[in-house]
């Protein structure tokens, strides 16, 4: 691990570590929230390089209805996301149509041993209201409210490499900041400028060393002091390295262990309000309905369900006045891949891998495979955290389990169906 993998560990924890909401994946389902869930995009290297224009922008997100107080209408709030396609031959926009993505629930760079990621990467952000941001008036932040970004591929061990005059591009240097022009310029500041500043684009080129371990990792952005606000707003996406059969083979066919059987599934939790008003560091501000409340509060929703309260992938807001902000009528929506509480039918004889990442902001999830028919949790195995094999000796204590999952962001379990079953079931997740 570099210097800077230990750097961004510690502060991920903090907004991991911040509340605790359970979460749980049941069997059965039989909601209308309960679409049929889809893996997401994939873009995958040819020939040893995967090279892809990738933009920071606003979107609506179509999987999320918010229904505010008061009113027959829904609105589908506005995320961040990243709109990729294949690297067009020239020009900072992805043609419309073929291979083009832009979801809020990510997508998947799939890249094997000794690729190349090559990255035109471009902020078209918005900016954000300064009043609603912490940190603007720290040191040298004062271009915070500009909304700079970058990317940081979590977990992949590469050189942090920032550009030279011999190479103009970045391999994954969290120090550089892109800037949207459209955003104004940013001003100089006298501290804590930690890195290059870039207008509008700039180029990574990221290797992936010919012996990296196979695993799920993701990407994000690492712009200290915005990047929580850029997470929870949607900027994420999930990598994987080679395959779940380099590894692990079936029992019933004892062989790779097929790709076709294996999801991935991105956890993204967003807080949605109510007209109303908000607390932030710079004191209370007033909020409009559908907005998305990027800095985050880790107590919008109780944490556990109220006696009359169903959670199917979303938490209704509390008040915490006169301590708090009062997010009465706001939702915490929790997605898979940015769907809420799809349903996962599955029939493999071998069962299922599920690979399980978290682009979470304030909360970290305890997740449970739960039978609909009899509420009971069903056994699950563990097969891989954070791109590493885990291998569980009989008897290992629940809460050992349980802290080694919360230092993780990259799960990977193995769901089998039942040998009595004849006919397909389905699971789906859900908060409890
Ligand atoms: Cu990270």
């Amino acid at each position: 691990m570099t210097s800077k993998h230990r750097t961004h560990t510690s502060a991920m924890h903090q907004w991991i570590g911040a509340a605790s909401i359970a979460a749980g994946l049941a069997c059965g389902a039989g909601s209308a929230l309960a679409a049929s869930f889809v893996d997401p995009p994939v873009l995958a290297s040819q020939n040893g390089v995967l090279d892809i224009l990738m933009i920071a922008k606003a979107k609506p997100i179509p999987t999320i209805s918010f229904t505010p107080p008061h009113s027959q209408s829904s609105i589908n709030p506005n995320g961040w996301v990243y709109e990729v396609c294949k690297r067009p031959p020239s020009g900072l926009t992805c043609p419309s149509g073929s291979g083009t993505v832009s979801p809020y629930g990510g997508v998947r760079l799939a890249l094997q041993q000794g690729d190349t990621l090559k990255v035109r990467f471009v902020n078209r952000l918005p900016k954000v209201d300064p009043s609603k941001l912490n940190h603007v008036t720290d040191p040298g932040q004062a271009n915070l409210f500009r909304n700079p970004t970058n990317i940081h591929t979590h977990g992949l061990l590469t050189p942090a490499r920032a550009a030279t005059v011999g190479d103009p591009t970045f391999g994954d240097f969290v120090f550089v900041t892109i800037y949207n022009s459209a955003n104004g310029v940013p001003v100089p500041q006298t501290t804590h400028q930690h890195g290059p500043i870039v207008m509008d684009t700039v180029d990574y080129k990221i290797p992936v060393p010919s012996n990296h371990p196979s695993g799920l990792l993701w990407f994000h952005p690492h712009v200290h002091g915005i990047a929580l606000n850029q997470v929870v707003q949607g900027l994420s996406g999930l990598i994987t390295i080679g395959s779940v059969g380099d590894n692990v083979t079936g029992d019933s066919g004892n062989v790779r262990f097929p790709d076709a059987n294996v999801r991935h599934m991105l956890l993204k939790e967003i807080q949605v309000l109510a007209a109303g008003t908000v607390n932030f560091d710079s004191g209370p501000q007033p909020v409009a309905n559908g907005e998305v409340l990027n800095q985050e509060d880790p107590e919008f929703c109780a944490p556990t369900p109220g006696s009359h309260e169903t959670r199917q992938g979303s938490c209704a807001g509390q008040n915490n006045s006169p301590d708090g902000s009062d997010f009465t009528g706001g939702k915490w929506y929790f997605t898979v891949s940015g769907q809420q509480f799809p349903t996962i039918p599955i029939t493999a004889p071998d069962g299922e891998i599920w690979r399980i990442g978290t682009a979470a902001g304030s909360l970290s999830y305890d997740l449970q495979l739960v039978n609909d028919a009899n509420g009971r949790p069903m056994v699950v195995q563990l097969i891989a955290i954070d791109g590493v094999a885990v291998h569980l000796p009989q008897d290992t204590p629940m809460g050992s389990m349980v802290r080694m999952g919360a230092a993780s962001s990259g799960w990977s379990l193995v769901r089998r169906p039942r040998r009595s079953a004849t006919r397909s079931r389905s699971a789906s997740t859900r908060s409890s």
